[in-house]
C-alpha cells in the first residue's frame, strides 16, 4: 500500500531523467523498427509503449514475451531498437533474449536497479527512478517504467506538448489516490467474486490486462484481461451475473465502441465497474459503481493513472479476504530461473 501511494513522488523522480534521456536520444542512429521485450508487469508497460510508438511516431513496433523470444529470434531486423523492461534487470527470461538480441541489433533496457545485469549488457541505459520496491507485485516500477516510455517518444518525436502534459500526471494521481476509501467499499462488494474480466481498447487494453495481472497475483481470483472489441469472439459465453467487470473507458477514440462492449456484458447480468471521465454520465448511468477521473485526462495519457485504483481495489480484495499481498503465493520479487 505504502509503495501504491509513493507513485506521485516516483514519477516526479522519474520525470528528472529527461536530460539523460535526450542525451541518449542524440546518440541513435535512425532506427526502422522497435522491439519490446518483457515479463509479466514490465511486459505491460511494453504494450503501452506500442501504442505510443506507432500512434505518435509511426514506428512499427512489436511486443513480446521474453521467454517467447528465441523464437523469433532471426527476425531480428538490425535496424530495429530492442527495448528490454525489467524492474530487476535480473529476470532470467529476459536476460536471456537481451543476449540474443546483442548480438543482431541496438539495445536499450529501461530498469530500477543500479547496477544489475541488464545494464551492464544493453548498449543504452534508462533508470526508473522509483526507488526501492519491497512489495513483490509490482506498483510504482510500473508507473515509473511507463513514465521512461513516454519520456523517450517524446524525446525521439521532440513532442514538446507530451513533455508538459507528463508534468501534470502526479498531481493527477494524487486526486485518484484520495478515493481510497470508496474503493475499499468497492472491494467489500465485489471480493467474493470467482471471475473477473478487464476490458479496454487501445491504450486501455495493457490497463485492463495490467488490473486482471494484479487480481490474479495478490487476490488469487481469477482475472482475465481482454480486449473489449474481441469479447464478442467468444468469451462474451462467459459473462454473466456472477462475473463483475470492469471497463476501462477514458474520454477519446474508443470511448464509444468500449461503451457499447459494457452494454453488451450489462445484458448479459454483469455488474460494472466504470472507470471513466468525472463528467462521462453515460457510463455513470450504464456502471454499477464508478471510479471518477478528472476530465482532463485523455486516452493518450490515461494508462498512466487509470491503473491506480485497479492496484487499490486489488490490494483491498486481497486484505478483506485475509491474504497478505506483500508476500504472495508462488511468485517471487525476481525470477532468476
Ligand atoms: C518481471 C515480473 C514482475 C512481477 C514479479 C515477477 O520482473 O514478472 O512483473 O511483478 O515481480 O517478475 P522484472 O523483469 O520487471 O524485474
Amino acid at each position: 500500500l505504502k509503495e501504491i501511494h509513493e507513485q506521485p513522488e516516483a514519477v516526479k523522480n522519474t520525470l528528472f531523467e529527461v536530460s539523460d534521456i535526450e542525451e541518449i536520444v542524440k546518440k541513435f542512429p535512425k532506427f526502422k523498427r522497435i522491439t519490446f521485450v518483457a515479463c509479466g508487469t514490465s511486459y505491460h508497460a511494453s504494450l503501452v509503449g506500442k501504442y505510443l510508438f506507432e500512434g505518435l511516431l509511426g514506428l512499427p513496433t512489436d511486443v513480446m514475451l521474453a521467454s517467447e523470444f528465441e523464437f523469433s529470434e532471426k527476425a531480428i531486423d538490425p535496424e530495429s531498437l530492442v527495448i528490454f523492461i525489467s524492474q530487476s534487470g535480473e529476470t532470467a527470461d529476459t536476460l536471456k533474449a537481451l543476449r540474443i538480441a546483442n548480438k543482431k541489433a541496438k539495445t536499450l533496457t529501461i530498469v530500477n536497479v543500479l547496477g544489475s545485469t541488464a545494464t551492464r549488457e544493453a548498449d543504452y541505459v534508462i533508470f526508473t527512478r522509483a526507488g526501492p520496491e519491497i512489495g513483490v507485485a509490482a506498483t510504482k516500477t510500473y508507473i515509473s517504467q511507463l513514465t521512461c516510455i513516454y519520456l523517450l517518444a517524446a524525446c525521439m518525436g521532440k513532442n514538446r506538448e507530451l513533455l508538459d502534459e507528463l508534468q501534470l500526471i502526479p498531481d493527477y494521481m494524487k486526486t485518484v489516490l484520495s478515493f481510497e476509501d470508496e474503493i475499499k467499499e468497492m472491494a467489500a462488494k465485489y471480493k467474493d467474486a470467482q471471475d473477473f474480466f478487464f476490458i479496454g481498447r487501445g491504450f486501455s487494453y495493457p490497463t485492463a490486462m495490467e488490473g486482471a495481472l494484479k487480481l490474479k497475483e495478490i487476490t488469487y481470483i481469477h482475472g482475465e484481461g481482454y480486449a473489449a472489441g474481441e469479447l464478442k469472439h467468444g468469451p462474451l459465453a462467459l459473462i454473466d451475473d456472477d462475473v463483475p467487470v470492469v471497463a476501462v473507458v477514458p474520454p477519446g477514440k474508443s470511448h464509444d465502441r468500449t461503451l457499447s462492449n459494457v452494454e453488451e456484458v450489462k445484458a448479459r447480468g454483469a455488474r460494472v465497474i466504470g472507470l471513466g471521465s468525472i463528467d462521462d454520465h453515460v457510463l455513470e448511468y450504464e456502471a454499477s459503481d464508478m471510479i471518477k477521473f478528472p476530465a482532463q485526462i485523455s486516452e493518450l495519457i490515461s494508462p498512466l493513472i487509470y491503473v491506480v485504483p485497479l492496484q487499490l481495489l486489488s490490494y483491498h480484495i486481497s486484505v478483506q479476504r485475509g491474504i497478505d499481498p506483500d508476500k504472495p503465493k508462488n511468485l517471487a520479487k525476481c525470477v532468476t530461473v
